[in-house]
């Protein structure tokens, strides 16, 4: 499978370790092995200088906006240099050659258009390769399935959960050309990676990114392996941090995700915490890449339930139900705290007994949930990030 940049993305490690040393010490005047002692940048110190108060050139300079989705309190602004954007677009053409594109290939972008870095990230990755983008947005799912069809496009880019409200509208699987779908966004799990290519007959890769960092492109995975996806190491300096403590963690132990950016310049960060949990390798990949690479987000920082004592992520929960005969992936969790205690309701689509889910749920992760099973299209279907935890504390 053709590498974008193959010049960057198969440096062998000594050779990108001394690019990164130097972009470092450029952007920022640090060392790589002081690294470890200097700061974190939060969320929070980008919200308090909202809008603009952490630009490091002129807003003339900057020549596109965007924001964070801001599900969790106000949106964060970040803001985008010329040559920011071009860092960007090889970034995502990375991602989109990583997923078997090619000059030609026509691709579907179903991320949202706007404020959202999704759309326009994968857009302008798409033109960077050379493909024939369909900037379909979201919305109007009927239509998206028609597009799919007529324009015949082989790579579709979504949520993966707005993959599966296309896919409820999709009539004969036979009418699509789809060979890969480039999802990420919102956390997601092996067993949606099968629920998603088995309902496209597609190969599901995952891409990753935060609107603080870039967007989607900090990292991806390759068809190949798929096998975690690998950071743009060029560009993003990765390390993974004890989220208390706030030590390093070895490679291949799950802690919260830390970037540097190496190359940005309207708003470069040093040490900014994701609060997204994962792992990182720096074995080789059988792709010929030499960036690390990070596994599945597992969960985010703030996004642990914790049921009657039981501490458990919602893609846990995610697991035990698309591993189970007869469930649909879609669900919900009802996270209510009627007497002092929290009580947690699973609702999930499909055809199976509720005390069966309820045990399977005990014995696998120790959880007491009242199970509701569903008639199919009782939940309401995403077409961006899934809202998945119905918080009623
Ligand atoms: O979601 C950027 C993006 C767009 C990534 C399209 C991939 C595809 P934000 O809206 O700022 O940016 O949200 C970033 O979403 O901190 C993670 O918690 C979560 N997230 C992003 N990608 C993944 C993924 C975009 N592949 C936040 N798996 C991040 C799990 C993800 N969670």
């Amino acid at each position: 499978m053709p590498i974008f940049q193959p010049e960057l993305e198969t440096m062998p490690r000594p050779e990108l370790a001394e690019l990164q040393a130097r972009r470092l010490r450029e952007r920022f005047g640090v060392d790589l092995e002081a690294l470890a002692q200097q700061p974190f940048m939060t969320k929070s110190r980008l919200r308090d200088a909202y809008p603009f108060g952490l630009l490091r050139v002129p807003l003339s300079d900057c020549v596109r906006i965007h924001a964070s989705s801001g599900t969790r309190g106000k949106a964060t602004i970040v803001a985008y240099t010329r040559n920011d954007l071009a860092s960007w677009a090889d970034c995502c053409a990375r991602a989109i050659a990583a997923a078997g594109g090619e000059a030609g290939t026509v691709v579907h972008v179903a991320y949202g258009y706007g404020l959202f870095t999704g759309g326009l990230g994968l857009h302008s990755g798409a033109e960077r390769l050379g493909c024939t983008v369909v900037p379909a947005s979201v919305g109007n799912t009927p239509r998206q399935v028609q597009l799919l069809e007529d324009l015949g496009a082989e790579i579709l880019c979504c949520t993966p959960s707005y993959a599966l409200t296309i896919a409820d509208h999709v009539e004969d699987p036979l009418l699509l050309r789809l060979r890969s779908g480039i999802f990420g966004a919102e956390p997601w799990t092996e067993e949606m990676r099968e629920a998603v290519e088995r309902a496209f007959g597609l190969t599901a890769v995952d891409i990753y990114g935060l609107s603080e960092v870039m967007g989607p492109g900090v990292s991806s995975e390759c068809v190949e392996a798929r096998a975690g996806a690998h950071v743009n190491e060029d560009h993003f300096l990765v390390e993974v941090i004890d989220p208390a403590s706030g030590e390093s963690v070895p490679d291949g132990e799950v802690g919260e995700l830390v970037f540097t950016t190496l190359t940005k310049e309207a708003l470069p960060f040093l040490r900014y915490r994701t609060g997204d949990l994962a792992s990182v390798t720096r074995e080789p990949c059988a792709c010929g890449r030499t960036f690390a690479r990070m596994s599945r987000i597992v969960g985010r920082t703030d996004d642990m339930l914790i049921i009657r004592g039981v501490n458990v992520f919602p893609s846990e929960i995610e697991r035990v139900l698309l591993g189970m005969p007869g469930l649909e992936p879609h669900y919900q969790l009802v996270v209510e705290r009627p007497h002092r205690l929290d009580e947690l309701t699973v609702q999930v689509e499909g055809d199976a007994n509720a005390s069966d889910v309820q045990s399977q749920l005990s014995q696998v992760l120790g959880l007491s949930a009242t199970v509701e099973v569903l008639g199919a299209g009782s939940l309401p279907r995403s077409e961006g990030k899934a809202l998945r935890v119905i918080d009623k504390r």
